[in-house]
């Protein structure tokens, strides 16, 4: 009642202003700005009931702190975001992927890690996935209205991947490469299938990567994190279709 009724109002101040614009009334400033403030309620409204259209009330957001002898992490995250990003994780090929995760899925993402880089970077990265996927599980919550599933065919240039993710609760990393497929220079492609298993095991998600061919390993690595990416913003994505969790067992 109150939405259609707002709407009444709205279509109403947007008549009023039409006709009363059309004869050049002098008040017409003063209606202007009443049409704006109606306009600026009904999509307030919206968003209180959830982003037009959506069945989500409640916020998607988490925040994880983890720390060990290993890494100090600090993470935040929005799902329902616009790709905007703050990632700090002392090796800059890793913020450069976690800010073309960000940037594709569409989830805002803040990040700071300090790991034991001394050594090597597999601690930092590992331990970032683990945190990321704890915080996606989190911001899920119940996983009412979600799509679930989700794919992406990732082409970087020569280079194609395929990802492939359900947001099952039953953990699994499907990873497959050709043999010998190339690392980036300062990044092991061995770091970013553990970046995968970490992730699938903390978001309890099945996670299919398969690199179908590709030669450079910067752009292998950017396909494969793009590809989870875009196959994770349709899958956590709201389907106001959807009633209640996803799953004939009622429960994900
Ligand atoms: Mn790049």
């Amino acid at each position: 009642m109150v939405a259609a009724a707002s709407i009444l109002t709205r279509n109403y101040c947007e008549s009023l202003f039409f006709v009363v614009g059309k004869i050049d009334f002098p008040p017409i400033k003063a209606l202007s700005a009443w049409s704006c403030f109606c306009k600026a309620s009904c999509h307030n409204r919206a968003r209180k009931r959830g982003c037009a259209g959506t069945k989500s009330v409640m916020a998607r957001t988490s925040s994880q702190k983890r720390k060990t002898a290993e890494t100090d992490i600090v993470l935040s995250l929005d799902l329902d975001g616009s790709g905007n990003s703050t990632i700090e994780t002392g090796i800059g090929f890793f913020d450069h992927m976690l800010t073309l995760f960000s940037r594709h899925s569409l989830i805002d993402l803040q990040v700071k890690t300090m790991g034991d880089l001394h050594i090597d970077a597999h601690h930092t990265v590992e331990d970032t996935a683990i945190v990321l996927g704890d915080a996606l599980r989190a911001a899920l919550g119940s996983k009412e209205g979600i799509t679930r599933y989700g794919h992406a065919y990732l082409p970087m240039d020569e280079t194609l991947a395929r990802v492939v993710i359900d947001l099952s609760n039953r953990p699994h990393l499907e990873f497959r490469t050709p043999p010998n497929a190339a690392s980036a220079p300062n990044f092991p492609l061995t770091l970013t299938e553990e970046f995968c298993r970490a992730l699938a095991s903390n978001l309890r998600c099945n996670l299919h990567v398969e690199l179908l061919y590709g030669r450079d390993g910067h752009h292998i690595a950017e396909a494969i994190f793009k590809g989870i990416a875009r196959a994770l913003r349709v899958a956590v994505a709201i389907d106001p279709r959807v009633k209640g969790v996803p799953s004939t067992k009622e429960a994900l």
